[in-house]
């Protein structure tokens, strides 16, 4: 399995993370990745390689303008506030919710922070804008490399991006590295182009990108959003909106599924994906759904993803897999080289 990794992503360190009233240690940290590259080294899974750099244009098919100015500055424009804002990190607490204006754009910081974000769980630190800028190059790297005929290639970065909108980050994303992917992919002549994302989480950034586009169809299995982050986007009835109108499907599942409902499922969104006609297929690749993880709910085991992972293979699709969520520190790395060695290991 080919692989770009980021060697930035450690430069991004929340300290804390707002969880249910408190502030606790972040989830969301280097070891995560660290754990996956060990394995991926242990296993000589391929070719670990830095990822090449793209000019900041090549964001702008998939977030905006004022977006990326926004992140790219926002670390400085934090501290300038207070130089003891350099020890702790920026969080959001204001929101412009229904019958407030986010068309203008306020020079108060924390207005801003609100504006171009969805919740309070995703710290933004100083190296938060290399992390996830050098994580951008790794899924357009990842992108290009199947585009130019690699069976598959691994974009193993964090943060996260699933969450992260065109023009916000939150749950831990912020750039969509699975978009970019996508995009990528469209940019260089694929004409149909599916996503698959498989996080515990639904990625509410990912679809919403795609909502009204016929040309990349969004499909992902998650936890009941009734229930779980991101709590306002992920239902069964989300099917796209205008030319995108039948190219949005997705698969909640309540708290609690395990293997055997989940794996049922997968067949469902690889049919969907094989009725789309895909000629390429971009996975949004969270290891969360392991029974041990911290935050979230199904309860799918360790050998279960050489399973997920020889499934996927059988879509017989080019394939761009992107690191997403996972925070079983311990088991993150094998389980995330299982789906990786099942999919390597499948004719
Ligand atoms: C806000 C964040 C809580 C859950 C974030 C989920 C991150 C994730 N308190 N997404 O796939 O793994
Ligand atoms: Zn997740």
């Amino acid at each position: 399995m080919l692989t770009y990794y980021n060697h930035l992503h450690s430069d991004h360190e929340g300290k804390v993370e707002m969880f249910r009233g408190a502030l606790v240690p972040c989830f969301e940290v280097p070891a995560r990745v660290d754990r996956v590259l060990a394995e991926l080294k242990k296993r000589k899974l391929g070719t670990v390689l830095p990822p090449n750099p793209f000019d900041d244009s090549a964001l702008l098919g998939v977030h905006s303008q004022r977006y990326l100015d926004f992140l790219r500055g926002a670390w400085d424009d934090w501290v300038a506030l207070d130089p003891a804002n350099a020890k702790r990190d920026a969080l959001p607490s204001v929101w412009p919710v229904r019958t407030l204006r986010s068309d203008v754009l306020p020079d108060n910081f924390a207005a801003r922070m609100g504006l171009f974000s969805m919740d309070a769980g995703s710290p933004l630190t100083d190296g938060t804008w290399d992390a996830a800028r050098a994580g951008a190059d790794c899924a357009l790297s990842a992108a290009l490399a199947v585009a130019g005929g690699k069976r598959a290639a691994f974009a193993l970065t964090r943060p996260p991006g699933h969450h992260a909108g065109a023009d916000f980050f939150g749950g831990y994303c912020f750039l969509n590295n699975a978009a970019l992917a996508a995009q990528a992919l469209r940019e260089q002549g694929l004409e149909r182009v599916a996503i698959l994302d498989i996080d515990y989480h639904h990625g509410n950034g990912t679809q919403a990108i795609f909502y009204e586009r016929a040309d990349v169809f969004y499909t992902s299995i998650h936890g009941d959003p009734s229930t779980e982050f991101p709590f306002y986007l992920g239902y069964a009835d989300e099917l796209g909106a205008g030319a995108g109108l039948g190219f949005n499907r997705n698969w909640p599942l309540p708290r609690g599924s395990g293997f055997e409902v989940w794996h049922a499922t997968l067949q469902q969104a690889l049919q969907g994906i094989a009725e789309f006609d895909a000629q390429a297929l971009v996975v949004s690749l969270g290891l969360d759904t392991f029974v041990g993880d911290p935050i979230a709910g199904f309860t799918l085991q360790t050998r279960d993803f050489l399973q997920v992972g020889a499934d996927l293979a059988r879509a017989g699709l080019p394939t761009v897999f992107v690191f997403e969520g996972g925070y079983a520190v311990a088991d993150v790395g094998v389980n995330a080289v299982n789906v990786l060695q099942g999919f390597d290991q499948q004719a």
